[in-house]
Order: C-alpha cells, then sequence, then structure tokens
C-alpha cells in the first residue's frame, strides 16, 4: 500500500515521477503527490484522488514538467487522516526545504506531534507521516543522511520514506524498516521505488534495501549505510520480468488480462518443475534433503485474503497427499495468538507481493520460534522471500489489478506441487504420483477450456449484475475456491457475497435464502457432487436462484438450473484451478456490467503493508 517512486538525472523529473505513480496506482489511489528539487528550488504538486487527477495539476503548473534534477513521488492509500490535498504526501518541514514520503504507520505519532508542538512546529495535515518531516528538519545540520538517519530510533512503527531537500540538489535518501524500498541502478541517472513495478520501463538492476538500511542516491552514485551511519554493501539483483508485462496491451482492465494469461503463468509456475522419472516434484528453493524433508511433522500455512484461500486448498493436498496434519492461519493472528509450534513444524508463508505486513511478522514470529520456514512469493527479492530464506516461487509476472487471480492459481499449483514432493517423500505411491503428474500438465489446457467459455460466462453473469447479495458455496477443495470466488466477487463488484461450505448453510445463512438471494454452487463431479445436488436442491425449495459450475455434460445439474458453468473433467485436487477461473470471469463481467473500477476497487489497494 501506498507507492513512492524518487528519480534523480537528466530526465523531466515531474514525466519520470508521473509515469512511476501511474504504474504504482494499484498501492493507493486516495491522493498523489510529488516535490521537485530543481535550480535550488523545492517544487511541489498534489492532488486528490487518482495519479490522472495530479497529472492535470502538473500540466498547470508552467515549467514544472520540463525541470531536471530530483523528486520524490507518492500515491496514498490512507491510513490516518482522510484523502485530501493536504494529507497527500510529500509532506514538508515548516520552512518547506525538506520534502518526505512515507509508506507505513509511525505508531508513536500523537507523541511526537505534541513534542515538535511544543517546540513550535506547526502541523499542516492529519497524517502520523508529517512528523518524520519535522523531526528530520530538527536533526538537520547540513547533512541530510545524517539527519535522517538521526531521526529513526524516535519512530515507532513501519516505514519506507524517501526525502529530499532544496539544500542538496540532486539527492535523495531513502530508508525503510517494515515497508519495501527498493533502489533502480540507470545510467546516469538513478531511482528509487516501494515496488519494481515502477521502475521496469526504466532498469532491471535493483538493490533492496533491508530493514534499518540508508541509501543515498545520486546520478552518478547509490551510497547504502546501515543506521550507526556506517558504510555496507548489498547485492545487485536482476529483475527478469518481461518488458510489457505491467502494461495493459489490448484488455480494457489488468484483471481480464491477468485472467487470460494464467494458462502461461501456470505453465510457468511448472516449467521445470516435474520429475517424470521420480513422478514426484522438483523444488530446488526449499533447500531441504529428502531426509529432513521427512522430519516435517506438522505444516502450518499463514497468509490473507487470496492467499489464505490458496492455503485452505494446500490443507487438503498436504493432508491428502503426503499425510501431514497442516493448518491454516490468518497471519494477522498468528503472532498475537502465541502458536504452539512442534518441533519439525515447516511453516509456509504466502504472499504474492511478499511484503504483506502480517504475513512478514508471521514469518518473524516462526522464525523465532524455531520453524523451518519456506516462503511462497510472486516478487523476487521481496522481504518474505528474503527473511525466509527458502521457498517458491510463483513466476506470475508482475500481478497489477488490486484482485488478485493469476498469483491465487500459481500458490495453489506450486502447493499442490510441494504436496506431491511430500507425498512422495513418504507414502505416496509411484503410480498414484505419475497420474498426479499428468493430470498437473493437464491444467494449463483446463483453464484455456474455460477462458473459451468467456462469452457464455458473460451472458450468465449479466444476469446476475443487479443482485445485492450472493452466496457461494462448495465441498471439499471446492470449499476454499467458494471462499475465493465470494472474495473476488465482493472486491470488484460491490456485491455481498458469502463463501460457505455447503454443509454450513444450513445452520444459519439458509434463513436468507429466497428469490434475491442467489446463490453459486460449485458441483463439479468431485466426491461430495450428489451432496451438493441436495444443497442446490435445498436452496431451490426456498426460490433462491442457483448458477451452478459443473462437470460438462452433467445433465443432472442441468435439470436444476439453466445457469450452469461448464468445467471440463477433471480431478478433486486439480479442479479448483479451473473452478477458481470461471469464477474469476463471472465476478469480471459482473462488475463490468456494474461499471465498477475493476483495477481499483474503492478502499482498496495491492501488497498491504500495512497491520
Ligand atoms: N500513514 C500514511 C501512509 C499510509 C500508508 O502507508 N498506507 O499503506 C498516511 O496515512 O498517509
Amino acid at each position: 500500500m501506498c507507492g513512492i517512486i524518487g528519480y534523480t538525472g537528466n530526465r523531466s523529473v515531474a514525466g519520470v515521477l508521473v509515469d512511476g505513480l501511474r504504474r504504482l496506482e494499484y498501492r493507493g489511489y486516495d491522493s498523489a503527490g510529488l516535490a521537485v528539487v530543481s535550480g535550488g528550488e523545492l517544487h511541489e504538486a498534489k492532488a486528490v484522488g487518482k495519479v490522472r487527477k495530479l497529472e492535470e495539476v502538473v500540466a498547470a503548473l508552467p515549467g514544472l514538467g520540463s525541470l531536471c534534477g530530483c523528486g520524490i513521488g507518492h500515491t496514498r492509500w490512507a491510513t490516518h487522516g482522510v484523502p485530501s490535498t493536504v494529507n497527500a504526501h510529500p509532506h514538508f518541514s515548516n520552512d518547506r526545504k525538506i520534502a518526505v514520503v512515507h509508506n507505513g504507520i509511525i505508531e508513536n505519532h500523537q507523541e511526537l506531534r505534541r513534542h515538535l508542538t511544543s517546540k513550535g512546529c506547526v502541523f499542516r495535515s492529519q497524517t502520523d507521516s508529517e512528523v518524520i518531516a519535522h523531526l528530520i528538519a530538527e536533526a538537520y545540520d547540513g547533512d541530510l543522511l545524517a539527519a535522517t538517519a538521526a531521526v529513526l530510533d524516535q519512530l515507532q512503527g513501519t516505514y519506507g520514506i524517501a526525502v529530499v531537500s532544496d539544500r542538496h540538489p540532486g539527492l535523495i535518501v531513502a530508508v525503510r524498516k517494515g515497508s519495501p524500498i527498493v533502489v533502480g541502478i540507470g545510467e546516469g541517472e538513478n531511482f528509487v521505488a516501494s515496488d519494481i513495478a515502477a521502475l521496469l520501463a526504466h532498469t532491471r538492476q535493483v538493490i533492496y534495501l533491508n530493514d534499518g538500511d540508508i541509501a543515498a542516491i545520486t546520478p552518478e552514485k547509490i551510497e547504502l549505510r546501515d543506521i550507526r551511519n556506517v558504510p555496507i554493501e548489498r547485492e545487485i539483483a536482476k529483475i527478469d520480468w518481461e518488458t510489457g508485462a505491467a502494461e495493459k496491451g489490448n484488455y480494457p482492465h489488468f484483471m481480464l488480462k491477468e485472467i487470460f494469461e494464467q494458462p502461461e503463468t501456470v505453465e510457468n509456475a511448472i516449467r521445470g518443475r516435474l520429475d517424470h522419472e521420480m513422478a514426484s516434484a522438483i523444488l530446488s528453493g526449499i533447500g531441504l534433503s529428502p531426509r529432513e524433508l521427512l522430519q516435517i511433522g506438522h505444516i502450518v500455512i499463514a497468509g490473507c485474503g487470496s492467499s489464505m484461500h490458496a492455503g485452505l486448498v494446500g490443507e487438503y493436498y498436504f493432508e491428502d497427499l503426503a499425510g501431514i496434519s497442516t493448518s491454516v492461519e490468518q497471519a494477522a493472528e498468528f503472532r498475537y495468538r502465541n502458536p504452539i509450534i512442534e518441533p519439525n513444524t515447516l511453516v509456509i508463508p504466502i504472499s504474492q507481493s511478499g511484503e504483506t505486513a502480517d504475513t512478514i511478522a508471521a514469518v518473524r514470529e516462526a522464525a523465532a520460534k524455531g520453524a523451518i520456514v519456506t516462503a511462497l512469493c510472486n516478487v523476487v527479492g521481496s522481504t518474505i522471500a528474503r527473511e525466509a530464506g527458502r521457498g517458491i516461487y510463483l513466476h506470475a509476472g508482475p500481478e497489477i489489478s488490486v484482485a488478485s487471480t493469476k498469483a491465487f492459481l500459481s500458490q495453489v499449483v506450486v502447493l499442490l506441487l510441494f504436496a506431491l514432493l511430500l507425498g512422495r517423500n513418504r507414502r505416496l505411491s509411484r503410480s498414484r504420483g505419475a497420474e498426479l503428474v499428468a493430470e498437473i500438465e493437464q491444467i494449463p489446457d483446463l483453464i484455456r477450456e474455460v477462458l473459451e467459455q468467456a462469452l457464455e460466462i458473460k451472458k450468465i453473469a449479466s444476469r446476475y449484475a443487479h443482485v445485492d447479495d450472493f452466496f457461494f458455496i462448495g465441498r471439499g477443495c471446492l470449499y476454499p475456491t467458494a471462499l475465493e470466488g465470494a472474495l473476488k466477487l465482493k472486491e470488484i463488484s460491490y456485491i455481498h457475497a458469502e463463501g460457505y461450505h455447503a454443509a454450513e448453510l444450513k445452520h444459519g445463512p439458509i434463513s436468507l435464502l429466497d428469490e434475491k438471494h442467489p446463490v453459486m454452487a460449485l458441483a463439479n463431479d468431485i466426491p461430495g457432487r450428489d451432496k451438493i445436488l441436495g444443497n442446490i436442491q435445498e436452496c431451490r425449495a426456498r426460490k433462491a436462484p442457483v448458477v451452478a459450475i459443473a462437470t460438462r455434460g452433467d445433465r443432472a445439474i442441468r435439470d436444476l438450473t439453466q445457469d450452469v458453468i461448464e468445467i471440463p473433467p477433471c480431478s478433486r485436487f486439480v479442479a479448483p484451478l479451473p473452478t477458481a477461473v470461471a469464477l474469476q470471469l463471472f465476478a469480471y463481467y459482473i462488475a463490468a456490467e456494474r461499471g465498477c473500477e475493476i483495477d481499483q476497487p474503492r478502499n482498496l489497494a495491492k501488497s498491504v503493508t500495512v497491520e
């Protein structure tokens, strides 16, 4: 959440910043702003709402667009203070010589505000972030890096910060604790950002800052210090995402593009990871020998939102295929619940961005309790990937739509591969392993078959675009798939949607059913289907309209409802994948029909970097 971009070099600073903010907009769109240092002066532009509003403000300020030098920009997802121009970042010191952008939460901001106010400081915004600008100004005596370093031990909470000053032309100081900051290396120019998506158009060489690292960035060099101002070295990482991967192309929305990319992204998640000879999976990033794998006695999966739903599918895989007891935790509760970590527990944190604040906290708690931590992340070099030290990358490419689609699918596929490996490591026979390998190889084609029905799904979706509520029901691996389907629908269409285990309907929610409360029943031909047929009858008896997802050619379902989305035949382990794709399309077309801001739903932002 909150996007940060900084640029120092000979190009139009405002141009580079606005372009970067556009690419970061999925991280927050409450307001956007920038500050440019050029010719010994500090210029600013701010706007409420989307980056295009900021562009209009920049265009209306004569000359701002052509200034070279350095600058910082920010797109905000508000935590403290309403979305407004005064609360938009950057925030300035009272003498307006220092400008700061911040991602995170300063937990002791009220105490700091009182202290600064008592010293005569005047606050302009209601944000927690503004204290940082005033504290740096208070500590400043000619060295911007030293002044920034000096205030860090006063800040409690999390931050990724970038700072500029008109007294330091060409210099950006950046620092992180708990919120991501990555430095982009250019030629005769350099960059800083909260997310590599903002840098893809400019460079492939980056340095990920660790917590406590401070960077002084000028066009010529990047100096890194620790919090005691001692020079440090960090590895240069290479980003291998393709140019254009973060562009919308001919699709009206990133979400639709990302849904349609899934046959390829799933292929990427599988590529090189199937071992036909051993009927198993090859996952070198987990770095555990067969003997070490055999010692795993319990698995705990931690994640938030769609990642947690993927984990719930994984729970079925690990218990059924590998016979390892597995529990799934909401990452936000993990550290506060004081979880019991038995010896030989494997903890699997799942996060698309690798920057989800609650999941990072879970990783740290698990590591402190002696668990083996193996992360599932999409973004290479992200905090969770680095802190876990071992893991499996999703290889889904940049996911820009706030609603996760391709990352969710890759998470499920990678969990299936992991369960296959653990299963073959213990009780799964070679022949059963070989069957599973063949099933996994079919997944991209199963997804293609669902995508081919997009127009049919659109037609069905249009019949439900007017509703206010929706229930999603499923059993087995399709129960977490129902949770994910409901989440997709509510986040992008604003229809109230709830996912339930089909059997749970009778324990409460059925009291709500009537002709205005449709039910999406996941009735694929896998164990549990007959029971779902009964559940559909129960819904129909209460006059609830039913949309069913069913295996192609299932006549019994057609007798119960006309609105059937057909999925190719597949096993229960693989069924969540094509089913999830159908649910993504269903949610997408409903949201499109309702005219919703699909890629940037209200109040949401991608990569939840605050608790
Ligand atoms: N606390 C700051 C920054 C918000 C943020 O990082 N969101 O993810 C604010 O409210 O402006």
